[in-house]
């Protein structure tokens, strides 16, 4: 059984729901993708966090997520979901969940997403959570 802290680590059972941002996802997010916690998650950032993704869903790590991989993959992103209580937290997060899924990262569409398909969505989908445009994440883009 793969952790779901894993694939999404922004939703951890030690959310602090009293964060001064008012939205424990935007908190989260910023926490577990701000590798070197300078406040702003790079595309560099978000594909190196997105690489980690892949390799722990990739069970049999021929390089390839496949059907069967997708069914773990998909379901833990649905459980981190779940988890997060109603509104704009759970919003961000099915985004950001959404941007993960085959639909979004099988760029040839033959059924299956590479490492490299894969990595190559990090821009698209850090470009989704920069509602601001200036080409990074920080928690301004989370302000709702
Ligand atoms: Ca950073
Ligand atoms: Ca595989
Ligand atoms: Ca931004």
């Amino acid at each position: 059984m793969k952790s779901t802290l894993i694939a999404l680590p922004l939703v951890l059972a030690t959310a602090s729901f009293a964060a001064a941002q008012g939205n424990p996802a935007a908190t989260k997010f910023m926490e577990n993708w701000d590798l070197n916690s300078d406040g702003v998650v790079t595309v560099e950032e978000a594909t190196e966090m997105r690489n980690n993704v892949f390799y722990s869903f990739d069970s049999d790590e021929n390089g390839v997520i496949d059907d069967e991989e997708h069914v773990m993959f998909d379901e833990a992103r649905a459980n981190d979901i779940a988890e997060m209580p109603k509104g704009p937290g759970r919003a961000l997060i099915q985004m950001i969940a959404d941007g993960m899924s085959k639909e979004a990262n099988d760029a040839n569409g033959d059924g299956t997403v590479t490492g490299p398909e894969f990595e190559a969505g990090a821009a698209n989908w850090l470009a989704t959570v920069d509602k601001n445009g200036d080409g990074v994440v920080t928690i301004a883009d989370f302000a709702m």
